[in-house]
């Protein structure tokens, strides 16, 4: 049975280690740390430890251990499947907003060295003021911590591109599940010297340790930029435009997004300011293109396939960005869509993803299933598409009851992912497993490759307190 309260000798210890300032146990922040971002998990931690640095964040770790208290990271709390909060009772948060110092930039290794608690803006900033690019943008970036955008190895926008979050990791520094500090601050782009922990802790979220500070590979900063908001009659059309821009400059593609119909609906229902720069649609195409080259024609690029594919069809409607006021503004089109989902009402989420020309097929497959399943549901598909990495969301039917909906959320899940793993993709594409979806984890990663992830956990964490109920079954 879990405690209640915290033990009073581990609370006096982590008083002393980590000052008011670094020990919460007051409700109304233990209440905040303990809801997730989607509110479906509602656990309140016994503490929040807010730790000032490295060393006292491994010194409480080891006081938990020593006294049999399991740990939840918690960066900015924007998981979709709730891994940044406790999976049940008797748990402590540790947070790592106080470890938020850009410790260095540097243009000419082209690398950044930062705290886990820095967010992902003020890490883009930070790299830009450099003349730089840290090249990852996702819609919560204004919150998310670099910590926890490494543990949940995050995509977004631009992975197109530049990878995802794994693939701009030199170096790392960690505090184990024992509380050992493992320094492997190193900013190399070539070491093969053994196992690569870095990246077994990249994507773990959390259930093998804390990053604590992180090395990131920066790009060079773009000079130019030029965004389209296209109209596409089908998802099709999507990807035929998609692959257009491929072959005419695939290095000036930045980012390419998809929305349905539905979603932009809901944007422009809830998100204030939202303006949309063409009639409405039933599909459309964010095309975002880039380059640091000096003296590139993008516009010329952006028009001669826009001017094609408006000619024959493949696009029925496209504003072009004038201005950057104007690339902002369509781009909040795309990122408000999470938000503008929340506010109308109750949603069961897939993060999945398909090899890139499988799209059209899920999501005409997938909608068709649900459907099936609950009449009036209402389908709010939009994604990195230029990924194959679809949020292929559901929202309750209009004025059905959000708590019954919910509860039916496997078997909306399970019906889309059986058409996910007929079309060889996966069941979570960037948002990880948390404690949303570990119970598909043998039907999905099952035999030897969930048996080594066992042992790996258990070896490196044997006494199972670091983020408990997340990945594993
Ligand atoms: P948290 O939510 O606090 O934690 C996430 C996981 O990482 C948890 O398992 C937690 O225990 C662990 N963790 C946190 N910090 C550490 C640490 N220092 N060391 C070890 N483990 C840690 N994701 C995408 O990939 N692409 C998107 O485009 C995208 N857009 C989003 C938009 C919105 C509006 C929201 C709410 C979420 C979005 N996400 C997206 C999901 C989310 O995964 C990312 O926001 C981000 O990666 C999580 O960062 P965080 O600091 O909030 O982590
Ligand atoms: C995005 O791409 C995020 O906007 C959130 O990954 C997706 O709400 C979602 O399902
Ligand atoms: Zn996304």
């Amino acid at each position: 049975m879990p405690a209640l309260s915290l033990p009073s000798a581990l609370a006096d210890a982590l008083s002393t280690l980590l000052g008011p300032r670094g020990l919460l146990t007051d409700a109304s922040d233990t209440d905040t740390a303990g809801q997730d971002w989607r509110r479906l998990y509602h656990h309140p931690p016994l503490a929040v430890l807010r730790p000032a640095d490295t060393a006292e964040l491994a010194a409480a770790v080891r006081l938990c251990v020593a006294h049999g208290v399991a740990m939840t990271p918690q960066g900015g709390n924007t998981s979709m499947v709730g891994g940044g909060v406790p999976s049940g009772p008797g748990e402590v948060v540790i947070s790592t907003a106080r470890m938020n110092h850009i410790r260095s930039v540097d243009p000419v290794d082209m690398t950044m060295t930062l705290e886990a608690g820095v967010t992902l803006k003020a890490a883009q900033d930070a790299a830009v003021a450099a003349e730089c690019l840290l090249p990852l943008s996702i819609s919560s970036e204004g919150t998310a911590q670099i910590g926890g955008v490494l543990a949940t190895n995050a995509g977004g926008n631009n992975t197109v591109r530049y990878g995802n979050a794994r693939d701009l990791v030199l170096g790392l520094e960690a505090v184990l599940p024992d509380g050992t500090i493992w320094n492997g601050l190193r900013r190399l782009r070539k070491d093969n010297t053994g196992y690569c922990l870095r990246q077994l802790m990249v994507g773990a979220e959390g259930t093998l340790g804390i990053i604590t500070t992180a090395v990131l590979k920066l790009a060079p900063a773009l000079r130019q930029r030029e965004s389209a908001l296209c109209a596409v009659p089908s998802t099709e059309a999507a990807l035929a435009l998609f692959a257009r821009f491929q072959r005419h400059d695939p290095a000036a593609l930045q980012a390419f997004e998809y929305m349905g119909g539905p979603g932009m609906e809901l944007v422009m229902r809830h998100i204030p300011g939202a303006v949309l720069p063409i009639a409405p649609a039933p599909h459309y195409a964010l095309v975002d293109l880039a380059t640091a080259r000096a003296g590139s024609d993008l516009r010329g690029v952006l028009e001669t396939v826009l001017e094609a594919a408006l000619e024959d069809g493949t696009v029925t409607d496209a504003a072009i960005a004038e201005s950057e006021a104007q690339r902002l503004a369509i781009w909040k089109l795309r990122e408000e869509h999470a938000e503008a989902q929340k506010r109308e009402g109750a949603s069961v989420k897939n993060d999945v993803s398909v090899p890139v020309s499988r799209v059209p097929e899920l999501l005409r497959r997938g909608q068709e299933a649900v459907a099936a399943l609950i009449p009036g549901v209402r389908c709010v598909a939009f994604g990195h598409i230029g990924d194959g990495n679809i949020h292929f969301n559901f929202e309750q039917p209009v004025g059905a009851d959000g708590a019954a909906f919910l509860a039916r959320d496997h078997e909306i899940m399970d019906a889309v992912g059986e058409i996910v793993r007929d079309l060889d993709g996966s069941f979570s594409a960037e948002h990880g497993v948390g404690q949303l979806k570990p119970y598909m984890m043998p039907d999905w990663r099952g035999g030897a490759e969930l048996e080594a992830m066992r042992r790996i956990k258990a070896a490196m964490d044997p006494a199972g307190l670091m983020n408990p109920g997340k990945v594993l079954p």
